[in-house]
């Protein structure tokens, strides 16, 4: 739920920390105190044996991931058993899922950690504040405003790569500047195979604030990414094949502050090429997002007036299919408070799509602090996602794929209920149906039935003076009425993780996972077959210190060498030692 408060915080692989100040989304200001939502602060993402932030989150109480490889191979992500197509994932606030994906899905493989500040997780529909694409949750990777200690990291392991941040502080700007270096020889992406699919991860990040005055600011973020990634089907090796990610992000963010409001104007563009050589033949894929937004807030006491108008223009087309495009307009609301022991957000979005015409997504969430310690909150709101322009007017003769223009928006009505006490317990319940699904079981997708999706999460812990452990667990059931099973997700998954601290400086951090048993598909046989795959359990374990000028990791992913599936016929990491030194200059 989203109710939220300190209880999840400590979950997780990544010492989490918390402190009071968390500021949940980069919209609404409010504090995850007063935010009747689930949200899950990550940061010290660094533990980790490559430089990939998707390794990170396959760790994380309620999020999991899936890929068909290594760490840098095809990955979706699913929040709370979400179809991967429903999680939105947003940079600073700017929306990065890619309009030439096949579901518009960002391309999360390809994320790295440079400048990263910390992630926040936002669980179930955040379509008041977001709009289409953000049924499942929300992913916001926050960067870093300025550079206290300028660094360089060196790491090796399963990859081995650099990553330099530099900061620069002027008079009223501030500067932020960091490049990320990474490849590896990889792993064979099929399962069975010994050629070994590699990848080399290039990325240029940069963020200028500069205040015109003390109430004028703005806010220029740069982001260009580069993946060249080797891959595999799944019934033989393939010598050579690989697909190219290029992506580029630009953002302009101007702030004006009058008395305690806030007046915000955004644009941005996102902008991705994908070059596919199948050897047969080659594909090159373009999406073009391109966002402006204008927010207004105004706080009064412990009240919050937010109004946002948003005007998304997207754009698609692959190697012999013409350019397609689309729009989406909308205009929202939302009202934040805080009375007696009870606090909310209530709210409403109107949006206007170019081809589907008009949905209301409203939201409304309630909670109560009981006692000093416990809070309970419940929270309603729907949704929709439109069909991604590829899934409309997109092509792919292997697959049979075709257009297929009759396809609609999928609307979701999603609650939850969210109890806790304290700051490590907590308990929800969640409950999410999805109308006209779109299913992909077929070569082109259409809209099916419908989809439940509800479960349970529960987190539990404990700290001292010297360590800090957390346990979290997820059940999650899915329905869809013709029987067709979902692929790829748990129905039960459990996380573990222990935190020591060793002395002032250092920090042993233990992370444990069970993943239930999965269905996916055997796309070899035909008529398709459906498998079953095992579960399995994964521990990884890392050290860190910190000494005046440098900062020391070391661990193992994957300690017990567990040879698990996680697409069928594809290949995981096995037991992997990796080390970083960050150099402080
Ligand atoms: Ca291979
Ligand atoms: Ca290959």
């Amino acid at each position: 739920m989203r109710l939220f408060l300190m209880a999840m915080l400590p979950v997780a692989a990544m010492a989490v920390t918390t402190t009071p100040k968390i500021i949940v989304s980069s919209k609404t200001e409010a504090t995850k105190e007063q935010f009747v939502d689930q949200t899950l602060v990550l940061e010290n993402l660094e533990t980790d044996s490559t430089g990939l932030l998707i390794q990170k989150l396959a760790t994380v109480p309620g999020i999991f991931v899936n890929q068909t490889g290594g760490p840098a191979a095809q990955a979706t992500i699913h929040i709370r058993g979400s179809e991967f197509r429903h999680v939105l994932v947003l940079i600073d606030g700017v929306r990065v899922n890619d309009p030439s994906t096949t579901s518009k899905e960002a391309n999360i493989n390809a994320l790295n950690l440079a400048d990263i500040e910390k992630v926040e997780v936002i669980k179930g529909t955040q379509s008041l504040l977001y709009g289409s694409d953000a049924i499942g949750g929300i992913i916001n990777i926050i960067t870093k405003d300025s550079v206290e200690r300028n660094s360089l990291s060196v790491f090796s392991g399963f990859s081995n790569g650099a990553i330099l941040s530099h900061g620069i502080k002027l008079k009223d700007t501030s500067i932020v500047l960091n490049y990320q270096y990474e490849e590896s020889d990889g792993i064979s992406s099929f399962r069975k195979g010994d050629e070994k699919d590699a990848y080399i991860n290039r990325n240029i990040q940069t963020k200028i604030i500069h205040n015109w005055s003390d109430s004028l600011t703005s806010e220029i973020f740069y982001k260009g990414n580069d993946q060249f990634t080797e891959f595999d089907n799944s019934v033989n090796d393939e010598e050579g094949v690989y697909s190219k990610n290029q992506q580029h992000i630009i953002s302009h963010k101007l702030t004006k502050r009058i008395d305690d409001n806030k007046l915000s104007l955004r644009t941005s563009l996102n902008r991705t090429d994908r070059p596919n050589d199948f050897r047969t033949s080659e594909t090159l894929y373009e999406g073009l997002e391109q966002t402006n937004e204008i927010t207004y807030l105004v706080k009064k006491d412990s009240r919050t007036h937010l109004l946002g108008v948003e005007n998304i223009n997207e754009e698609f087309t692959q190697s012999g299919v013409d350019r397609e495009s689309a729009y989406l307009n909308s205009i929202y609301y939302m009202y934040d408070w805080k009375k007696g022991s009870y606090f909310g957000q209530v709210g409403t979005r109107l949006n206007s799509h170019k081809s589907f015409g008009e949905y209301l997504t409203p939201g409304l969430g309630v909670g109560k602090t009981i006692t000093d310690k416990s809070t309970v909150s419940i929270n309603v709101q729907n949704g929709f996602k439109s069909p991604s322009l590829y899934q409309l007017y997109g092509e792919d003769a292997t697959f049979g794929k075709v257009e297929n223009t009759d396809l609609t928006p999928e609307k979701s009505t999603s609650v939850d209920l969210t109890f806790d006490y304290g700051a490590f317990h907590s308990i929800s319940l969640f409950y999410t149906f999805v109308d006209d699904v779109i299913i992909n079981s077929s070569s082109t997708p259409d809209n099916g039935d419908y989809l439940e999706i509800s479960g349970v999460e529960m987190h539990t812990g404990f700290s001292n003076s010297f360590s800090k452990t957390t346990f979290g667990i997820e059940l999650i059931h899915y329905f869809q009425p013709n029987n067709d099973k979902i692929y790829k997700r748990p129905n039960e998954r459990a996380t573990l993780n222990h935190l020591f601290f060793v002395g002032d400086a250092g920090e042993l951090n233990l992370d444990f996972q069970y993943v239930g048993a999965r269905f996916d598909q055997n796309f070899n046989v035909s008529p398709t077959e459906d498998v079953r795959l095992k579960s399995y359990e994964l521990l990884n374990i890392s050290y860190k210190h910190n000494f005046k000028d440098y900062e020391i990791i070391g661990g193992v992913d994957n300690l017990f060498n567990e040879r698990y599936e996680s697409a069928f016929n594809y290949n995981t990491l096995g037991q992997t030692a990796y080390a970083k030194v960050k150099y402080f200059y």
